[in-house]
């Protein structure tokens, strides 16, 4: 049961919490390692977690492949990674029962959407090294609903199967489903009139409410988001309840700290920063204080849903993907927000940062949209004004506005490749 008082999640929390601590120092040579000097028994809060150090990316890398398990090699029964773009991949090991717990808040969080046991679920997350086939595929099944195992790709086909099998929630990225709706009104198939949808679960990779807005008016009647990562499980760590504000992490396995990426210093309910989680339920491979360089704010009010899990508002993007432009810091999805309110433009865009001499340039490559007609060319500019403009006043951005025709940017069946930095493949970052 979840559905708990807070008072009881945080007893949970306390008690899951020093047992973790204890399991670590006395089963993983890294922790006692990292917990070396701090008196074990006093961590028995929240507050107490800031006496140790954080744990990072390149803790795992340097330790790969085995270094942080701490369970006898025989109990492993898994194992997932999510490649980087450099060095060795961050690989992560399961036991039976994280494989248990992790299937277990994917079902979850299909649940309070109200996905049941009558539902088809089409999955097109990856199946494979990467968790959100997989996951989503026991959490529904969990559930007892029919699944697909549909996986990425072959975007005709999952068209088919959606209409044939009368899909009524589809799980995926964002702007996979963006895709997905695309081809199918391409298939000559109105998503909304011809397809059930009655939901999608969309994460993985950022995006923006003008998204969600765009799902919701041209694929399916509710698009909610998830937020996961391998080493906290995968997919199922965090999701949007029915009133689409703001993601409840399920508190009862994981403790959240919002900390400033830069000092490290633990900040305020409702200040934004870099979101560390550390996970109270993990067998194989528990983490403590780990940073996840997601960038978010913590909401501790009560929703209207019920749930006394805290929430996370929408990720904003990743600490690593932050663009900076001649000083100002961006995220990706910020453009995106203002992209998808510009009217003439679909929301299929990519991003271009290089160096003139010693300014930076970004150029946002945008298409326009595939309904929007005109053989003026002035039409266009002001499209162009437009979005240079409002790019200027929102986010205090100087950007080249380059407008391309529809379908000359990538589509992407997994995370979407938003950035293309030319200022690092340069050497010059
Ligand atoms: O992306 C797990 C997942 C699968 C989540 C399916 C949701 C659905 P990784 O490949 O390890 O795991 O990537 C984790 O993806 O640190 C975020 O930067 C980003 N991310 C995940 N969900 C969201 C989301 C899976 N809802 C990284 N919004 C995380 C924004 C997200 N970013």
């Amino acid at each position: 049961m979840y559905k708990l008082p807070k008072s009881e999640i945080e007893e949970i929390q306390r008690k899951r919490l020093r047992q973790i601590v204890k399991y670590l120092y006395e089963n993983s040579s890294f922790y006692r390692n990292k917990l070396r000097g701090i008196d074990i028994d006093e961590i028995r809060s929240k507050e107490d977690l800031r006496k140790i150090p954080f744990t990072t990316k390149d803790d795992i890398r340097d330790n790969y492949p085995f270094g942080l398990i701490c369970v006898d090699f025989s109990k492993i029964v898994r194992f997932h990674a999510s490649s980087g773009t450099t060095g060795n991949p961050t690989v992560v090991a399961y036991t039976i029962q994280d494989i248990e717990n992790w299937s277990e808040l994917c079902k979850r969080c299909l649940e309070i959407v109200d996905v049941n046991s009558n539902d088809v679920v089409q999955i097109a997350y990856g199946y494979g090294l990467f968790t959100g086939g997989l996951g989503f595929h026991y959490g529904a099944e969990r559930l007892g609903a029919k699944v697909i195992p549909a996986s990425t790709g072959n975007t005709k086909r999952q068209i088919k199967l959606m209409k044939d099998l009368g899909t009524t929630v589809i799980c995926c990225t964002p702007s996979y489903g963006l895709y997905l709706a695309e081809v199918a009104k391409e298939e000559g198939i109105n998503p909304k009139r011809d397809l059930k949808l009655k939901a999608g679960i969309f994460g993985a990779e950022p995006w923006s409410e003008n998204t969600r807005r765009k799902l919701e008016e041209n694929f399916v009647e509710n698009a909610y988001d998830i937020y996961g990562m391998s080493e906290l499980n995968g997919p199922g760590v965090a999701m949007e309840c029915k009133f689409k504000n703001g993601l409840h992490i399920w508190e009862d396995h994981y403790i959240v700290e919002i900390i400033d990426p830069n000092t490290g210093e633990v900040l305020e309910p409702e200040e934004k920063g870099e979101m560390v989680v550390t996970t109270l339920t993990k067998e194989a491979m528990p983490l403590l204080r780990y940073r996840t360089r997601d960038i978010t704010i913590l909401n501790d009010d009560p929703c209207d849903c019920g749930l006394n899990h805290a929430r996370i508002m929408r990720i904003l993007g990743r600490t690593d993907d932050m663009l900076k432009i001649r000083g100002v810091c961006v995220f990706p999805s910020q453009i995106e927000e203002i992209i998808m309110k510009t009217n003439g433009l679909s929301p299929h865009y990519q991003l271009v940062a290089d160096r003139e001499g010693v300014m930076d340039k970004l150029i946002v490559r945008v298409e326009v949209a595939e309904d929007f007609k005109t053989d003026r060319l002035t039409d266009l500019v002001n499209i162009q004004n437009k979005l240079e403009e409002e790019l200027k006043d929102a986010l205090g951005i100087n950007a080249v506005i380059e407008l391309v025709e529809p379908k000359k940017i990538p589509r992407s069946e997994g995370k979407a490749q938003r950035i293309v930095d030319l200022r690092k493949i340069r050497g010059l970052l």
